[in-house]
């Protein structure tokens, strides 16, 4: 789960705001003292993210807007000396831990606030200032609160290379205070894994990866943002995620008080409701299915060893076929129950007979078929057809 909240929360027209409607900045300072969140909000978001079969929450420390959602040293444009008038991140990390969930700091390298934070790229002296002040952030960030298993930067601007951010000098010093930690790609270097950005899309191979998604188009709060994404949609990027051994970051936007938008809890549980029923075809360490299965018209693939999980979304009816399976199959079931399925298999076909005639599954109408196999299944059809 990522969360987007900021002072932008109390605007509701999206995190940019300040950019787009070009508020100027001391008119912008002002939501630091109207903004009041409730009581320990970040406790709903990790229920519900538990609820939905999330693993991880990543929040927003600091977002472009500047303010720091920390008890920070760096400067008095924070949580602790405004409107919340205590540490939002050490609540947050908190809610984590209570919830058994791994814990993720999101941090703007890009500042709007800082009065160097544009002028860094065009004066040295700035920059020292800034990165003084970066560098600062990220240490108490990864010194203050206890094990963090992710930071997550994001947006290098206004500094163009990794040499001018010190990118290698700061990821050194977050290792030395964090061993376990990964980082993700936006401070200019690769690091641990990549971060396709609201399009879910595997890495080349070898490359760990997170496809960070938006629910309804916005990543802070936007009642006006109202085409959030189905629960049949979250399921599909969970498979393209987990088939192509990625990881999915689904955001919500918490509204200024902290709490969570219906909208997210109308599809969060039934996604964590189908999760329950057929996680097994999407955690642990699954195998790449992209290169290896091909694509179908009633479903899609993910792999774990000798057994294929087929997560059908357009229900045929009584029988299935699969063409171009080059694997023996051994036995076929329903995932979520374990009912066997009765098939055929000749050289180029599987076909799965006496199926029920609707889709078994009546969360989100997608069933995982599980075909464990004599060895890793593999699919080969291209575009010929078999000449008898
Ligand atoms: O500009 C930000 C945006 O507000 C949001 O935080 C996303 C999340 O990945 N990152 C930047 C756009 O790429």
């Amino acid at each position: 789960m990522f969360i987007h909240w900021g002072l932008y929360s109390q605007l509701g027209r999206h995190e940019w705001a300040m950019n787009r409607e070009r508020i100027p900045v001391a008119e912008y300072e002002q939501l630091a003292d109207t903004w009041h969140p409730a009581e320990r909000p970040a406790r709903e978001w990790a229920r519900l993210a538990v609820r939905a079969g999330m693993k991880y929450m990543v929040m927003t420390t600091k977002h472009h807007e500047g303010f720091c959602l920390w008890n920070t040293r760096q400067t008095d444009y924070n949580a602790m000396k405004h409107g919340p008038g205590r540490d939002l991140v050490r609540e947050f990390v908190e809610a984590c831990r209570e919830f058994g969930l791994r814990v993720g700091f999101y941090y703007s390298l890009m500042d709007w606030h800082h009065p160097d934070g544009a002028n860094c790229a065009r004066d040295e002296a700035a920059r020292r200032r800034f990165l003084d002040f970066t560098q600062g952030c990220v240490r108490e960030l990864c010194s203050n609160y206890g094990k963090v298993d992710i930071l997550w930067y994001d947006v290098a601007w206004p500094l163009q290379t990794a040499e001018l951010w010190e990118s290698v000098k700061m990821n050194t010093m977050v290792r030395e205070l964090q061993p376990d930690i990964i980082i993700n790609n936006r401070s200019l270097l690769d690091e641990d894994f990549g971060t396709p950005e609201e399009h879910v899309t595997p890495e080349m191979a070898g490359r760990d990866w997170e496809a960070c998604m938006t629910f309804n188009g916005s990543w802070g709060y936007m009642p006006s943002a109202i085409d959030w994404h189905s629960v049949r949609e979250v399921i599909s990027m969970l498979r393209t995620a987990a088939g192509g051994q990625g990881n999915l970051l689904l955001n919500i936007g918490p509204r200024p008080d902290g709490s969570v938008p219906e909208e997210a809890y109308q599809r969060l549980i039934p996604v964590g409701q189908w999760i329950s029923q057929n996680g097994e075809a999407l955690y642990g360490l699954v195998d790449r299915a992209d290169g290896r299965m091909e694509s179908m018209p009633t479903g899609g693939w993910t792999l774990k060893g000798h057994t294929a999980y087929y997560w059908c979304h357009r229900w045929p009816g009584r029988e299935l076929a699969i063409g171009g399976l080059q694997t023996e199959v051994l036995r076929a079931s329903l995932l979520a129950t374990g009912q066997p399925i009765t098939f055929e298999q000749t050289e180029n076909r599987l076909v799965l007979k006496d199926l029920p005639e609707s889709s078994p599954d009546r969360i989100a109408g997608v069933t995982v078929i599980k075909l464990e196999c004599a060895s890793e299944p593999r699919q080969v059809l291209g575009m010929g057809c078999v000449v008898l």
